[in-house]
């Protein structure tokens, strides 16, 4: 296997990203980051691309922030924020605003940003022996890449806290239970199941699918009137489509979509 520590694949429409660092559990560094955020542009960028699946090699998805990194790493020396907002707000934001599903892949431990960066995507996936960790109070942080806001909207406050403050790691099955992420799954089932979930998304309306993200997420800070002429106003430009007028054509012929819009 190759030692690039972003390897991606084309299977049809999905793109798969992986993280390929497993000696320190897929923690980042700056060379990884100058692949992996060019890796979403790519797929953003490519209409054959429909869905995409991130996930890790070995036995870890990211341990968030590698600690030993000299370019990014380190008390002191380092400032921490020019780092977040170099590396962590665009890649946090890259993957909620692509024009495709993102589907995360947890093969095993999501530490740090590791773990909120799983948490960015649309569906999180996780093998039943993968764990959840804010590992930021242990040395001295708060939740970043999207966690201070993603958290108590996923699970409320009093998980969000407790889940930040203790650092304590969360299984699985555990994080499914309460609504952190998506679905637990057998270790083994994982890779089959996050593809056969993006081919699925992949044969869908993307650009309603990536508008049904937008919408939902500007609505938890809107009121219920806001939220109405926010859905009125996406359903208008939807409504002009071609996936919105094939999606009603193959609804009445009886016959599979065929969609295109991105
Ligand atoms: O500039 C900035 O720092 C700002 C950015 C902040 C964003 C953040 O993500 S802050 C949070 C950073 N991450 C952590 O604090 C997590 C650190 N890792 C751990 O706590 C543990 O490794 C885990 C709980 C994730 C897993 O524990 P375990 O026992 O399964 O594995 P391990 O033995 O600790 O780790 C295996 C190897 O990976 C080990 O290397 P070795 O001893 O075999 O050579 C370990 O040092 C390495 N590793 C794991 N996490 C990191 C790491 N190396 C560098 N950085 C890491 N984050």
């Amino acid at each position: 296997m190759s030692d690039a520590p972003v390897l991606t694949t084309r299977h049809g429409a999905v793109q798969l990203i992986t993280l390929n660092r497993p000696a320190s559990l897929n923690s980042f560094t700056a060379g990884m980051h100058a692949r992996l955020l060019p890796a979403l542009e790519a797929a953003a960028g490519d209409a054959a691309v429909r869905a995409v699946i991130i996930t890790g090699t070995g036995r870890g998805f990211c341990a968030g922030q590698d600690l030993n990194d000299p370019e990014m790493a380190g008390a002191g020396a380092i400032d921490v924020g020019a780092v977040i907002e170099r590396y962590y707000r665009p890649l946090a934001t890259r993957v909620r605003t692509m024009p495709v599903p993102v589907i995360a892949a947890v093969n095993g431990v999501a530490a740090g940003a590791g773990a909120n960066f799983a948490l960015c995507c649309d569906f999180v996936l996780a093998a039943r022996s993968a764990s959840f960790i804010q590992a930021f109070s242990k040395i001295g942080l708060v939740p970043d890449c999207g966690g201070s806001w993603l958290l108590p909207r996923l699970v409320g406050r009093a998980r969000a806290l407790g889940l930040a403050l203790s650092g304590d790691k969360l299984g699985a099955e555990e994080a499914q239970r309460i609504g952190l992420i998506w679905q637990c799954v057998d270790d083994a089932a994982l890779q089959d199941t996050a593809l056969a979930l993006a081919q699925r998304l992949s044969t869908m309306p993307s650009k309603a699918l990536a508008e049904t993200r937008r919408v939902i997420d500007s609505a938890m800070v809107m009121d219920f009137g806001d939220a109405l002429t926010q859905e009125a106003d996406t359903q208008r430009e939807l409504g002009r489509s071609h996936d919105f007028g094939e999606g009603v054509a193959a609804f009445l012929t009886k016959r599979p979509a065929v969609f295109k819009d991105r």
